[in-house]
């Protein structure tokens, strides 16, 4: 019997953070997430996730746009297609509707839990299987204190579940950002690797002035310095320091990685399902900076379980990810929409068992979370 797609609710769900969470575009209070549920004929339902940060200061989709996109136009053109063929479903997406990506990745996830749970394997297994059991995991500080960042980082590199710190800087002049990351660096000194992310705020002058600083410190990365229009400025700078320089925003899917590895335009690819639009979009733009020789690392955009642990799956299929992950989305979360929240332990991510992402929505939470409810 053929499945196809019989319904595809998109729901806004509002999360409380466990701090606030500063980065150079915005402060985080809490965390929305739009969780998908993509019932089919044969009973089988599949979720899926997109999540932004800080509205839509951080990129072009928001929250509530990318449930209108999904009501309106992406919803509606999956209604009857065979639930099975999620290559054929996401090209009938393309056709629909241009950029739109983190909703689509959604989509995506949903397609591909559901078709794994129909198979009655892990989704990592639909992808042609993992090559890693679990994934290295960091942890962002961004309390937007110090002293509060150090003692957070120690009670994490104590109890095993962290040890690579990520910096988030750019709201303050670059000489206020390097006396911060370096007071953190020299705290930790050689028991953790400290990495900064900019997130676009300086522009090359200042990042020349502050990278300079930062390798001095023996900061290990340095991530999205500059705009990400600004390819050739990024280039620049890869060339100009030792310490690695690595693309976010800048490289979304393949034709981005295309240009970046064209200009020798970074050392590191930040990989996200999200911006590439789904796994197999996070898997293209992976192979073209594995071709180029570029390092790659596995990113987030700070989702809860359902979109971390779809991200997880892709990331351990990777040949190549010298640089681990920072899916630590969940942890931030102080509560979550799924009856088990993911395992972190040893410094590694543990994937859930179970056929497709191996999670289960739990129906009280989503009820209580959902912005809509009654
Ligand atoms: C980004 O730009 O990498 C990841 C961790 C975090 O705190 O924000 C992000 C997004
Ligand atoms: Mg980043």
């Amino acid at each position: 019997m053929k499945a196809t797609v019989s319904g595809i609710e998109a729901i806004l769900v509002d999360l409380p953070t466990i701090r606030a969470h500063q980065l150079a575009m915005a402060t985080m209070q809490q965390q929305t997430l739009v969780i998908v549920r993509l019932r089919c004929s044969d009973g089988i339902e599949g979720i899926g996730e997109a999540t932004t940060i800080g509205g839509l200061s951080y990129g072009e989709e928001s929250p509530e746009g990318i449930k209108l996109a999904i009501d309106t136009y992406l919803a509606p053109a999956l209604a009857g297609v065979d639930a099975s063929n999620v290559h054929a479903a996401m090209a009938r997406l393309g056709k629909v509707a241009r950029g739109n990506r983190f909703a689509k990745s959604a989509l995506e996830t949903a397609l591909l839990d559901a078709q794994a749970k129909r198979l009655g394997v892990p989704l990592a297994t639909l992808l042609g299987g993992a090559v890693r059991p679990t994934l290295p995991a960091l942890w962002t500080l961004a309390s937007g204190d110090t002293g509060r960042d150090i003692e957070e980082a120690e009670g994490l590199l104590a109890q095993r579940r962290h040890n690579t710190f990520k910096l988030k800087i750019g709201r303050r002049s670059v000489r206020d950002d390097v006396a911060h990351v370096s007071a953190i660096k020299r705290a930790l000194g050689d028991r953790a690797r400290v990495t900064v992310d900019v997130n676009q705020a300086w522009n090359e002058a200042d990042a020349a002035t502050g990278i300079a600083m930062l390798e001095a410190a023996g900061i290990d990365l340095v991530e999205q310095p500059v705009p990400r229009e600004n390819r050739r400025a990024l280039a620049r700078l890869a060339a100009r320091f030792v310490v690695p320089i690595m693309a976010d925003e800048a490289v979304s899917g393949p034709e981005d990685a295309m240009e970046l590895a064209r200009l020798a335009g970074a050392d590191v690819f930040a990989l996200k399902i999200a911006k590439s639009g789904g796994i197999f979009g996070m898997l293209r733009t992976a192979a073209v900076g594995d071709a180029a020789g570029i390092a790659l690392y596995g990113g987030t955009m700070l989702e809860g379980s359902v979109g971390t642990i779809a991200a997880a799956h892709g990331f351990c299929t990777l040949p190549e990810l010298a640089w681990g992950t920072e899916l630590f989305g969940p942890l931030l979360l102080k509560d979550d929409v799924v009856t088990q929240r993911p395992v972190y332990r040893e410094f590694d991510l543990h994937l859930p068992e179970g056929p497709g992402l191996g999670l289960t929505l739990d129906e009280d939470k989503l009820a209580f979370y959902r912005r809509d409810k009654a």
